[in-house]
């Protein structure tokens, strides 16, 4: 049987591990841009990711990969119009990959249950508006700057204490728009204006983050930092490295991974959890 949108919210405390596999419906993702743009092929990704066992889909529309231009939300909607519903009959839990409340509202009226924002409530305002009407959960994530210029020069004192103070101060606002926080997770940002030490600052401490009381999701996969310290420059390559990304993160309390491999990840896991149950 498929997992509830509780068992995601929960998994901080179950210890309970919810695999979250990516659909980028983008022409310009930055490692499987324009895959999955025809319906059919998008479709056809989801049922893959379900059998390969994700609890939970991504769906995106707008690639926020560095350096990448905004995506107005009529073009959102418009690809995702055909797509979503297929994605939804699939099964899992679908999230909305958006910082648009227009997008959201499309999604979550085409079945998706879960907000996305990598933008945690400051793009839109009205994503904490819709979420506490709604009742729909949230993932709030940390970004440095926007993705046009995130990379240009990142720099933090101490990225973990820094990354945290911003989800708590999120995590507030989002209270005070009425979006409960049992209701919220909240992600560090892997990549989202971020050094290669910087990333594994947050990958390393995600106890500290995990400490706001919200399940913590982590989304290391593919992405460049990994291709720093393997060589591998294709993403589609990074693999091992993502897997090593979740587990390590995995220890430190994460318990939600957005990932785009999702049997080799599910398979790690299986491991993991036998050697070490998490969970109270
Ligand atoms: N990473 C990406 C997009 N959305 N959302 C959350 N919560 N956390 C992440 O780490 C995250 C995210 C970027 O990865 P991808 O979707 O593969 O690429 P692109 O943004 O180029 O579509």
């Amino acid at each position: 049987m498929g997992i509830t949108l509780d068992d995601i919210l929960t998994s901080h405390r179950t210890g309970r591990s919810i695999v979250m596999g990516i659909l980028n419906v983008t022409p310009d993702s930055f490692s499987d841009g324009g895959a999955f743009l025809d319906p059919a092929d998008a479709k056809a990704q989801a049922e893959r990711l379900v059998a390969e066992g994700a609890d939970a889909i991504d769906v995106g529309a707008e690639s926020t990969r560095p350096g990448s231009e905004r995506v107005s939300a009529g073009e959102q909607i418009d690809r995702l119009r055909e797509i979503l519903p297929a994605v939804v009959a699939c099964g899992a839990v679908v999230s909305i990959d958006t910082t648009r409340a227009e997008v959201a509202a499309f999604a979550l009226d085409a079945g998706a249950q879960i907000l996305n924002d990598v933008s945690a409530g400051r793009d839109d305002p009205g994503l904490f508006a819709l979420a506490a009407e709604r009742g729909a959960p949230m993932i709030l994530m940390h970004m440095l700057g926007e993705p046009k210029s995130m990379q240009a020069d990142p720099q933090y004192d101490d990225v973990v204490s820094e990354v945290r103070a911003f989800l708590a101060e999120r995590i507030g606002a989002a209270g005070a728009a009425g979006v409960a926080r049992r209701r919220l997770i909240v992600d560090p940002g892997i990549g989202f204006g971020k050094r290669l030490e910087h990333n594994l600052a947050l990958l390393a401490g995600v106890g500290e983050l995990a400490s706001l009381g919200t399940a913590v999701l982590i989304g290391p996969s593919r992405k460049r930092f990994l291709g720093e310290l393997t060589g591998r420059r294709d993403p589609r390559q990074r693999l091992a490295g993502t897997l090593a990304a979740c587990l390590a993160a995995r220890r430190g309390g994460a318990t939600i991974f957005r990932v785009h491999d999702v049997a080799p990840l599910r398979e790690a896991l299986a491991v993991a959890e036998a050697i070490e149950p998490l969970g109270e």
